[in-house]
C-alpha cells in the first residue's frame, strides 16, 4: 500500500509547481473563473479588507484546493475567495497564509503565491500585520514595503535558481499606490523566523541592519513571487510598536484590535488601489 500524504507538497519528490497548477485547476473548477488577474493575501488586520474590492463570486475553504494547509491562527482566515472588480477584474482573495514557524517547510508557505501564478495572475499584493520600528508610527497605520531583509536563513528556491531580487517590491505599484495615498509611508521589512516576537536587541539589530518593519511572513512569499514572474506590492499594517520601542509588552490581542481599528480604513485604501492597478 503507498503511503498516503495529508498534503502533496510534503512528498519532498513532488514537483511544487505542479502541485501549484493542480491547486489553480481546483480553484477554477470550485469557483467557475478560469483565470483570475490580480492576486492578495490578507495578513492580520487585513481579513476583512478585500470586501470592498469588488462583488465575491465564490468563497472556497482552502483546505479544499490541492496543497492548502489549515490555518493556524485566529485572525487568519481560512478561504480563497474569487472577487469580481466593477470594471471586471478577476481576484484572487488568499485568506488562508501559511507561516514558516509552523515548521511545514517553505514549500508550504509560498504555495499559494504559486498557485495565484498558476492561476494566471500577474500582480500579486501582499499584506500583513506587523511591528513598526519607526518611532513616528502608530497603530493602525498602513505602510508600503520598499524592500526585504529576509532574516529566515530559508529560501523558497531550490538548487541553482539564482533571480535578480532588485525592485522586488515594484517602485512603479508603491508609486501607483502613493497616487491613492499620498501620505503612504514605506519602509524595509525584516521578516523573522518567530513565532515569538524579538527582544529589544534583535528590534534594535533590525533598526541597525535598515528594517523599519518587523514580521513573521512576506519575505518568503515575494522571493516566490518574483520567481513565478508577477509584480509584487507589499504592506504592513502597523498593529504594534515592535518590542522596546514601545514601552509596554506586545500582546496577539491587542494585533488583532488595531487590525478591527484599521480596517475600514485600509478596506477603502486596499479596494482603491485594486481600482487603480
Ligand atoms: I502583528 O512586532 C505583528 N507581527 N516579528 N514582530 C514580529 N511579527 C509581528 C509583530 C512584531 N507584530
Amino acid at each position: 500500500m503507498p503511503h498516503t500524504l495529508a498534503n502533496p507538497l510534503d512528498d519532498p519528490a513532488a514537483d511544487p509547481f505542479e502541485v501549484a497548477a493542480q491547486a489553480a485547476a481546483d480553484i477554477a473548477r470550485l469557483t467557475g473563473v478560469p483565470q483570475h488577474d490580480v492576486a492578495v493575501t490578507l495578513g492580520s488586520g487585513w481579513g476583512r479588507a478585500a470586501e470592498l474590492v469588488g462583488e465575491t463570486v465564490a468563497t472556497v475553504p482552502a483546505i479544499e484546493v490541492t496543497g492548502f494547509s489549515k490555518p493556524a491562527l485566529e485572525g487568519h482566515v481560512g478561504t480563497l475567495r474569487s472577487v469580481r472588480t466593477p470594471a471586471g477584474r478577476r481576484i484572487l482573495v488568499i485568506g488562508a497564509r501559511t507561516h514558516f514557524y509552523e515548521g511545514h517547510g517553505v514549500r508550504r508557505v509560498v504555495h499559494s503565491v504559486r498557485t495565484a501564478a498558476a492561476t494566471g495572475a500577474g500582480t500579486m499584493i501582499l499584506t500583513n500585520g506587523a511591528g513598526g520600528i519607526r518611532e513616528t508610527w502608530r497603530p493602525g497605520q498602513p505602510v508600503l514595503i520598499s524592500d526585504h531583509l529576509n532574516l529566515t536563513a530559508a529560501s523558497p528556491l531550490e538548487g541553482a535558481t539564482f533571480i535578480d531580487l532588485t525592485d522586488l517590491y515594484s517602485r512603479r505599484l508603491r508609486d501607483l499606490a502613493r497616487s491613492v495615498d499620498p501620505t503612504l509611508d514605506e519602509g524595509v521589512y525584516c521578516q523573522f523566523r518567530g513565532p515569538h516576537y524579538e527582544t529589544p536587541a534583535e528590534v534594535q539589530m533590525a533598526k541597525i541592519l535598515g528594517g523599519h518593519i518587523v514580521g513573521m511572513s512576506t519575505a518568503l512569499e515575494a522571493i516566490a513571487a518574483r520567481q513565478a514572474g508577477m509584480e509584487i506590492l507589499g504592506m504592513s499594517l502597523i498593529t504594534n510598536l515592535a518590542a522596546g520601542i514601545q514601552s509596554t509588552p506586545l500582546s496577539h490581542e491587542e494585533v488583532l484590535e488595531a487590525g478591527r481599528e484599521a480596517e475600514p480604513v485600509i478596506s477603502a485604501l486596499l479596494a482603491r488601489i485594486i481600482e487603480a492597478l
